[in-house]
């Protein structure tokens, strides 16, 4: 089943009918058993005839105080792309040994007013000059520090400032609208299957320019590790999201321009799709 927040209700799609929960969104989604909730408790709410349209017209992000954290290097893809982008400053061979460590990267990203909606424009900086999406499929985890749904994340990316040296990775990656989460919260009765794929295309002026797919099977790391990492000494009071890592990386002489439109699609999920800005 799939839960969309939108500006006037929470949408649940559950065997193609829409109901609409009364509760706030941070104290629906932060159960343990959000699948069997959901399914215990759907016929008491009211069956929405325009599910559809609202999602349509009235979608926002799938979070509401939840911090937004990113794993990183947990794909091959992605520790050989930063070992390259890297390579000058000398600050390489720290993406190999995190690719290995028993300890993964994990990283804050975001607060929540720094996420795009869906539909909605992520920002490049203005003071880099190269730079990426990553398509990330995301993990929430309630408090307890249980994995309970998934949504897709682009965690966007400024390569030339991750690149100059790897103690700039917050300002590489933590700005204004840097990341994006949506459309909806996948929550399924047992874990996301690893054949699921990601796939992610950028298109130019009405041209693509850019296309790519992978499996989650790729990823060296689980996602309960990762999971159980995040907890360690954080808590979370309404629950966390965590981006898993990228495994496609554009080639190197590739940059976004403003006015791009990039859509990343998981199996199961659907499709988050965001245009480029620069901030005013
Ligand atoms: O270490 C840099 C960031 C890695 C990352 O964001 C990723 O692998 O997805
Ligand atoms: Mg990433």
């Amino acid at each position: 089943m799939k839960i969309y927040k939108t500006k006037t209700t929470i949408v649940v799609l559950h065997n193609d009918e829409y109901y609409s929960s009364p509760l706030k969104w941070d104290e629906f989604i932060n159960r343990k058993g959000l699948h069997a909730f959901i399914l215990s408790e759907f016929k008491n709410w009211k069956k929405l005839s325009n599910g559809a349209q609202l999602i349509a017209s009235e979608l926002l992000a799938p979070i509401d105080t939840q911090e937004v954290w990113a794993a990183g290097v947990t794909y091959y893809r992605s520790m050989v792309a930063r070992a390259e982008e890297s390579k000058q400053s000398g600050g390489s061979t720290f993406y190999d040994k995190v690719y290995e460590a028993e300890r993964p990267e994990i990283f804050f990203k975001a607060t929540p007013h720094r996420v795009a909606n869906p539909t909605e424009e992520v920002f490049i900086r203005k003071d880099s000059t190269w730079n990426v999406p990553e398509p990330e499929l995301t993990l929430y985890i309630n408090s307890e520090g249980n994995i309970e749904g998934y949504t897709i994340g682009n965690d966007m990316s400024s390569r030339s400032i991750e690149g100059e040296n790897p103690l700039y990775l917050p300002q590489a990656k933590t700005y204004d609208r840097s990341a994006a989460l949506g459309p909806c919260l996948y929550v399924p009765s047992s874990p996301i299957p690893p054949e699921t794929t990601i796939s992610m295309e950028i298109v130019r002026k009405g041209k693509q320019v850019f296309n790519d797919s992978v499996q989650i099977s790729k990823m060296k790391r689980t996602h309960t590790e990762l999971a159980s990492f995040l907890f360690r000494e954080c808590s979370f009071p309404t629950g966390a999201f965590l981006m898993t890592g990228t495994c496609i990386v554009p080639p190197n002489d590739f940059t976004l321009n403003i006015g791009d439109v990039v859509s990343i699609h998981i199996d199961h999920i659907g499709t988050l799709t965001n245009t480029i800005k620069e901030k005013k």
